[in-house]
């Protein structure tokens, strides 16, 4: 049999040291082990004992909803990625197929992510914008999810929503700046890279349709929106935020993220051992190394675990998940008037933004 490299003369290796660490088999080692060490004063981490105390009835929607409906929440916090915005017609980074990562081919880049990243674009930001024309926020409108998270607002339930995204489509919805971390910053406001003047999203928009690199009116220098790039930090907002939000934190939301860029992805660990935790995706994604997990120790959510009260994970898509869980708490007509006036609304002042429902992205 010929071995992955090629090379018949090499044994094949049939599975890697990590699919080893999580095999069952490794479980009972690993438990043996523990047991073990415990024979002489090892014990398992603070994250384990903490954890034993019961939160949800049950680690499921029902049982956040329950939570949700019995009053134990007023401080809730949201967080989302780019999965809440795939339905508006936004690809995601990294879903196969239609994720932007998988369709850059004609910016011929050194690789997908360099489109991104803040040394490509000081030398060539020419495919950013290029890019940014047929993204551009404004041409798509909110979804379910997004009015979802304005209505925890209006019934005075979100504490704060975290986004990564930069599509501004939480603004669209309706949810105040002050209730918002645009953690990888917004395309709402830019700056020259040069001399720092401030520039509009309309400024930015006529540059961006003209087929122009945006360049400063005063000094000439590119003008960048306000979205943070790879190799960039993220704002000041974000640290602030989240030291005064987590340890206030009830109940926490995650919505659509691979959970995959740092540090965005670690500060669901930023709650106290005894804040539920939802994740609302299409797969598990934030989950704690089970062989960390074994030991009791670690970071992420543990969502099979038969200690587990407080991680659910509900699998499937965005709007679906919000729907259901706003039709088990009455809400879902009141959710599906919102989105029916609001989209009537941006119709009405946008005729193009009709277009995204028909046609969605470009990509
Ligand atoms: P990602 O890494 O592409 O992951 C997206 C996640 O969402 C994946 O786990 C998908 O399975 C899941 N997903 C996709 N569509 C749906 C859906 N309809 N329902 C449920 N789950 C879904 O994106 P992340 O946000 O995790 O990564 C962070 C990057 C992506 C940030 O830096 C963003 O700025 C960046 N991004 C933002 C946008 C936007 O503003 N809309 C678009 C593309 C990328």
């Amino acid at each position: 049999m010929a071995s992955a490299d090629g090379n018949d003369d090499k044994p094949s290796v049939s599975g890697t040291f990590s699919e080893m660490l999580n095999s069952s088999k490794m479980d009972e080692i690993l438990e043996g082990m523990i047991g073990y060490f415990q024979n002489f004063g090892f014990h398992r981490g603070e994250s384990d004992s903490k954890s034993k105390e019961k939160v949800l009835d049950e680690p499921t929607l029902d049982g956040i909803v329950k939570y949700i409906q019995d009053q134990k929440c007023k401080n809730i916090i949201t967080m989302a990625g780019a999965g809440i915005s795939t339905s508006a017609g936004i690809p995601d980074f990294r879903s196969p197929g239609s994720g932007l990562y998988h369709n850059l081919e004609k910016y011929k880049l050194p690789d997908p992510q360099a489109i991104f990243e803040i040394d490509f674009f000081l030398e060539n930001p020419q495919p950013f914008f290029a890019l940014a024309k047929e993204l551009y926020p404004g041409s798509f409108k909110p979804t379910i999810s997004h009015y979802f998270l304005r209505m925890l607002h209006d019934k005075g339930l979100l504490l704060r929503h975290y986004t990564q995204n930069i599509d501004t489509l939480e603004r669209v919805a309706g949810i105040p700046g002050e209730k918002l971390v645009e953690a990888h910053g917004t395309f709402h406001t830019s700056h020259c890279l040069k001399c720092k003047k401030e520039y509009s999203l309309e400024w930015m928009k006529e540059r961006i349709f003209a087929d122009a690199v945006p360049t400063c009116e005063d000094c000439n220098g590119v003008v960048k929106p306000d979205i943070v790039f790879f190799g960039e930090s993220l704002p000041a907002r974000f640290s602030q935020k989240v030291s005064e939000d987590f340890s206030k934190c009830d109940l926490l939301i995650i919505l659509g993220s691979s959970l995959i860029v740092q540090p965005f992805a670690s500060i669901i660990d930023r709650v106290k051992p005894t804040c539920p935790r939802l994740l609302i995706n299409r797969e598990k994604t934030g989950q704690r190394d089970r062989v960390m997990q074994l030991m009791g120790m670690g970071a992420g959510m543990d969502f099979d675990s038969s200690e587990n009260t407080r991680d659910v994970a509900w699998i499937g898509d965005c709007d679906n998940g919000c729907q259901v869980m706003a039709k088990k708490l009455g809400w879902e007509d009141e959710l599906l008037k919102l989105v029916e006036e609001e989209h009537a609304k941006i119709d009405a002042e946008n005729p193009k933004s009709k277009d995204s429902d028909e046609k969605g992205s470009n990509l």
